[in-house]
């Protein structure tokens, strides 16, 4: 029975063009430090199963995950019976595994230097927000077009349209993430910035993708704690 609901299973996963469920992603219902991941593995035809935290149980000390996670925090991922911790270190092993990490090592490096600096543009938003976001915003908000124009930069230099190389990678659902959340708080933030917005519809358009953007799992799911913004 267990075979024949896989095999069905498969078969329907083929049918849809996706991959059967192996893969889970466990963290609070944000989009925070999981976005990029959910694009990528929507992107690339895979399916995922949510373990939602409650982040009041977490805060409260009911979770036993704190406890044992790694560093003590989430998102958590698991393939198979695989587990690992950082969302960061999660976006390169699925860089490798779907063969979103450039074709050869030198393309890897520069994949690594163009995520690493999406980590730190979230580094700086998640700390204002984290800290006072209403007072922060206005001097953050001024700061931003010295950190996007890096990304611009990046982008002008790389006549495929991603950020790096000639195919999409992890990097590129990273960046979009970032970018999706500063149009959140700041629609016009990519006016002066034509090739970060042509990324954004390029990443946007792909077909698969697309769908998980307008789906309702997607849309309903804040970007951070609603109390935070
Ligand atoms: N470097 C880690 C940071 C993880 C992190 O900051 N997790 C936060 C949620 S976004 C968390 O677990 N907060 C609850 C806590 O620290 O107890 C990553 O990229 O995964």
């Amino acid at each position: 029975m267990a075979h024949l609901r896989g095999w069905t299973g498969r078969r329907a996963a083929a049918q849809r063009g996706t991959t059967m469920t192996q893969y889970t992603i466990t963290y609070f219902n944000i989009r925070g430090r999981t976005g990029a991941m959910r694009y990528l593995l929507a992107d690339q035809g895979c399916e995922w199963k949510e373990d939602k935290v409650c982040s009041q149980d977490w805060n409260d000390g009911k979770v036993e995950l704190k406890k044992t996670a790694v560093f003590g925090q989430i998102p958590m991922f698991a393939d198979g019976d695989f587990i690992m911790f950082q969302s960061n270190a999660i976006l390169r092993y699925l860089g490798r595994k779907h063969d979103l990490y450039g074709k050869n090592i030198k393309e890897a490096a520069l994949i690594d230097m163009a995520n690493d600096g999406v980590e730190d543009l979230r580094e700086k938003i998640y700390k204002c927000v984290k800290q006072e976001w209403k007072t922060n915003k206005e001097k953050y908000l001024e700061e931003l077009p010295n950190h996007l124009r890096n990304f611009e930069r990046l982008l002008s230099q790389n006549s495929s349209g991603f950020i790096i190389g000639s195919t999409v990678s992890f990097a590129d659902y990273n960046l979009l993430d970032i970018l999706l959340f500063h149009l959140f708080i700041a629609p016009d933030c990519l006016n002066s910035f034509p090739r970060l917005k042509a990324f954004k519809e390029k990443m946007e358009s792909r077909p698969k993708l697309k769908a998980f953007l307008q789906s309702n799992e997607h849309k309903t799911r804040p970007f951070l704690p609603e109390n935070m913004l």
